[in-house]
């Protein structure tokens, strides 16, 4: 249907058509609050080896990232935003993965890699996330309070008490990670 065909009424009904859909399509891209100018952003760098679960005696790791709250104007009850960015190494196959974990805790306190419980004050918030066992000694990584972050962006809710965010990848086996060119990251959106 070409609009040279059309009279000027329909030509007008053409475009109030146009218009609705545009701002339909202009609303819904806003749900999630992506293009939202008003947000501020954080982008938090995570190390392909750093984490808050467990590690293997036999592994080697680094502390996750560890996120003051209070430093961004973040408090319990707030809607934060969060996607990571970018990818890891995660085996020497080179094969990448672009998820990750995270955690509230009312501290900054994290205990030694062979600790179930490392974030000895984790507070529970947003869909549980089981992590896998550790590659070697087949021990238990999964704690209830943590959910996982990828590239499509979850809102979530602050819990109360929460003063802190740990930010790390969750693998079984940490020694064999690699950074890749592209880096990785987790976007922080509030
Ligand atoms: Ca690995
Ligand atoms: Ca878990």
């Amino acid at each position: 249907m070409l609009l040279k065909n059309l009279k000027p009424s329909q030509i007008n009904y053409v475009f109030v058509l146009a218009l609705i859909l545009f701002s339909v399509q202009a609303c819904s891209d806003d749900d999630d609050g992506s293009d939202d100018p008003q947000l501020l952003t954080e982008n938090v760098t995570i190390g392909a080896q750093a984490t808050f679960l467990r590690v293997d005696d036999v592994d080697t790791s680094t502390n996750s990232a560890i996120v003051n709250l209070s430093s961004l104007n973040i408090s319990p009850g707030d809607v934060i935003r969060l996607k990571t960015i970018g990818t890891y190494i995660n085996s020497p196959t080179g094969s990448t993965r672009d998820s990750a974990a995270g955690v509230f805790s009312s501290s900054n306190l994290l205990l030694g890699s062979s600790e179930l419980n490392r974030v000895v004050d984790a507070i529970d918030a947003g869909t549980d996330n089981v992590t896998e066992n550790t590659f070697e000694e087949d021990q238990v990584t999964d704690i209830p309070e943590d959910f996982r972050i990828d590239e499509n962006q979850i809102q979530i809710t602050v819990p109360a008490g929460a003063q802190f965010l740990f930010l790390g990848v969750a693998d079984s086996k940490l020694s064999d990670n690699m950074q890749s060119t592209e880096g990785f990251a987790i976007e922080i959106r509030y």
